[in-house]
Order: C-alpha cells, then sequence, then structure tokens
C-alpha cells in the first residue's frame, strides 16, 4: 500500500519521512527533494507469534511512503501548481502540518492544502469533460454518458470547494472514475507536527482537532517529527532512556504508522509456522477464500476450510493442543469475514 506524505514547503514532510522510515536524508535544505521507502508495519502479535513458535522469518506488513513537494501552501490563490506525478497513484496522503513554528497557523494550512487537492482535481475533471462529452453524446455510448454524468456530479461538488471523498459515490460509480486517480478521493491522515515543548500537550492538541476526524475519511495525529526523527536513529537501548527523559511512553511514529494503515481500510490477518510468522494485510471485509488469495492463488482456488485462532486465545494457550482442548479453534468456510489479529491456516486441495 502506497502513502504520500504532502504538505506546504517546510512543513516538515521528510523529519516525518525520516521518523517513519529511520532513513536519514537531510531536512530543513528547502530542497524540496522526493524520497521513498518502504516500512514495516510495527506489529506486536507478529512478535509474540514468533516468541512462541521461533519460526525461521518474520515478516511485517508493508507501507511504501513517498516524500514529495508540490503543494504551495496558498490555497485557493495558487497558480500553475505541479504534483509529483506519482502522488496520484498514492491509496492515502499524510498531510504534515507546520504547527511547530512561530508563525504557525495549522488550520489555514490544513484547508490551504485541501483546496490546493481540490483546484487539482477540478481541472482535470473540466478538462475531460471538454474533452470527452461531445465524443460520448455522438457515440451515445452508455457507459461513456453515465462517466461525464459522474464527472459532472464531481464538478459540482468541487466547485462547492468539498473533497470528492464526502461526495458518497456508490462503488460501481467510483469505479468508472477510478482511471482519474482523484486526489481527493483518497482518505487523508492530518500530522499535526509540533514543537518539542508542546509534547505534554498532545492530547489536548488532538482532541482540539476531532472536529477534523471523519471514520474511514480523515484522522488527525499529533506528533513531534524532530524528536521522532532523532528517536529512530538511536540504538533501542538508548532510545528507552530519552523516552524516559522526555516523559512519554512510546514512539509516536508507531501511532501514526497504525492510523495510516487503519486509514486505508486495512487489517491483518496472521499466519505462523516453522518456516514464518507473518503479518498479512487485506481490505476490512475480504472472505476467507480471497484471504487465502493473498498468500497464493492455488490456496484459494483449492479452498476446503480455514482454521482460525483469535490471536488472544493463541498468545495465552499458545500450543495446538490446549487450543483445541479449550475449543478455542474454529473451522470456518469461503465466506467467512475474516477479522483482524485472526491467525488462520488454510486446508486446501489442488
Ligand atoms: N522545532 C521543530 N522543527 C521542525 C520540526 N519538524 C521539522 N522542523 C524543521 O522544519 C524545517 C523543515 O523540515 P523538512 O522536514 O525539511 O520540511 P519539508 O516539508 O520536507 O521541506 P521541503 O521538502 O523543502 O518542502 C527543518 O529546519 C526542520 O528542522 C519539529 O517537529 N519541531
Ligand atoms: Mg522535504
Amino acid at each position: 500500500m502506497r502513502l504520500g506524505i504532502i504538505g506546504k514547503p517546510q512543513s516538515g514532510k521528510t523529519t516525518i519521512f525520516n521518523a517513519a522510515s529511520g532513513a536519514q536524508e537531510s531536512v530543513g535544505d528547502f530542497s524540496q527533494a522526493v524520497h521513498r521507502h518502504v516500512v514495516k508495519v510495527p506489529d506486536a502479535r507478529v512478535d509474540k507469534l514468533a516468541e512462541i513458535v521461533k519460526p525461521k522469518k518474520i515478516t511485517y506488513a508493508e507501507i511504501e511512503f513517498l516524500d514529495a513537494p508540490g503543494f504551495s501552501g496558498e490555497g485557493k490563490k495558487s497558480s500553475g501548481l505541479e504534483i509529483h506525478p506519482d502522488l496520484r497513484k498514492q491509496d492515502a496522503f499524510m498531510l504534515v502540518v507546520d504547527a511547530f513554528s512561530p508563525t504557525a497557523n495549522p488550520e489555514s494550512d490544513i484547508r490551504a492544502v485541501i483546496d490546493e487537492m481540490i483546484l487539482l482535481d477540478q481541472a482535470m475533471v473540466e478538462s475531460n469533460i471538454e474533452r470527452k462529452e461531445r465524443k460520448a453524446q455522438l457515440s451515445g455510448d452508455k457507459s461513456e454518458m453515465r462517466e461525464m454524468e459522474i464527472l459532472k456530479r464531481c464538478l459540482h461538488w468541487l466547485e462547492q470547494e468539498k473533497p470528492l471523498i464526502e461526495l458518497g459515490l456508490h462503488e460501481d460509480e467510483s469505479k468508472l472514475i477510478r482511471g482519474y486517480m482523484f486526489l481527493t478521493e483518497k482518505p487523508l491522515l492530518i500530522v499535526l507536527n509540533i514543537p518539542e515543548g508542546d509534547l505534554g500537550k498532545s492530547s489536548q492538541l488532538a482532541a482540539r482537532h476531532q472536529t477534523l476526524v471523519s471514520p474511514g475519511k480523515r484522522e488527525v495525529a499529533v506528533v513531534c517529527g524532530k524528536i521522532e526523527m532523532e528517536l529512530v536513529s538511536l540504538d533501542p537501548s538508548e532510545r528507552q532512556a530519552f523516552l524516559t527523559d522526555l516523559g512519554i511512553t512510546e514512539p509516536a511514529m508507531d501511532m501514526v504508522i497504525h492510523k495510516a494503515y487503519s486509514l486505508l481500510g486495512l487489517i491483518s490477518f496472521l499466519t505462523v509456522g516453522e518456516p514464518e510468522a507473518r503479518a498479512w494485510p487485506i481490505k476490512r471485509g475480504t472472505s476467507a477464500a480471497h484471504a487465502a488469495g493473498t498468500i497464493h492463488s492455488d490456496i484459494e482456488r483449492g479452498f476446503i476450510r480455514a482454521e482460525v485462532i483469535k490471536f488472544a486465545d493463541y498468545a495465552q494457550l499458545q500450543t495446538a493442543a490446549a487450543i483445541k482442548a479449550a475449543g478455542k479453534m474454529r473451522l470456518e468456510g469461503k465466506e467467512y469475514i475474516v477479522e483482524d489479529g485472526d491467525v488462520m491456516l488454510f486446508r486446501f486441495n489442488v
């Protein structure tokens, strides 16, 4: 899954990128440089399974980050915006907001970047309507006409300065316009980048911005990018002392990655055996058969049944014998909807 890091210049995008990835790209150089990195999604459940089974290999779910410039922070006044083309290919965005500098104005910066995303989408809708409408009318092609009708609804919505994710398109409608890769159709994680001195106030700051949250569409996280970036560069042993010194219990970046993961609509099922303990990302609502298909298409094709153990039961009982004796292993069919943290074993026959 891909997550684009966006924000106005000098908002701390690369700082947050470094904090999330452990990379050491230079910050504060006004370079507007582009960076990419694949990050493991920390998962204490995988660690626990590995501790119990001691597999040869441990594999976490992954997110690919893209740190890319292009937004100006000028909002509706901006002109000639040019964003990195790969930003359109992201599954969701992390909008980094300067809440650390003395002149910071997070509310207006958030609005400005969202306005710029709206402007970019609007330009794309307009040029496509212009280009394709006549052709659709002439051909009378049903699906082209339908696409036009949806594009017009999108345009009307964007003109009201609202992001497309709030338009409430049906799934089949979204599918018809998926190819345009509209920016405002994607979920947004707003990251308030606060100064070191405000660490103690993180939860109040988060609470103050709760109105921005919209389940499945928009989330808010409060982080001090600078501290988090220093934190990932330390040895694990030094890290704890550093955290204690600052009076914080855990790195905020783990929380940010988890929020991003769930904003992408993802959950994980787990597999464990002697070769590997592993987290598998799937969309919430995926059936057992489709989940099996993420491992291998043969397992989906030859699916017989799934043996499912809740992670908490596995962690507590630990051995197959104890789990079975306690009646904590359930047999599920193809249609079973997989839940976050299910430890799964698929029986199949090809
Ligand atoms: N005090 C403080 N300064 C920060 C924080 N995060 C970033 N900065 C500073 O803000 C400046 C810009 O940080 P970058 O991470 O380079 O910002 P950017 O958004 O990547 O900048 P461009 O790529 O040039 O648009 C640097 O001087 C950072 O040290 C923070 O949490 N606290
Ligand atoms: Mg940068």
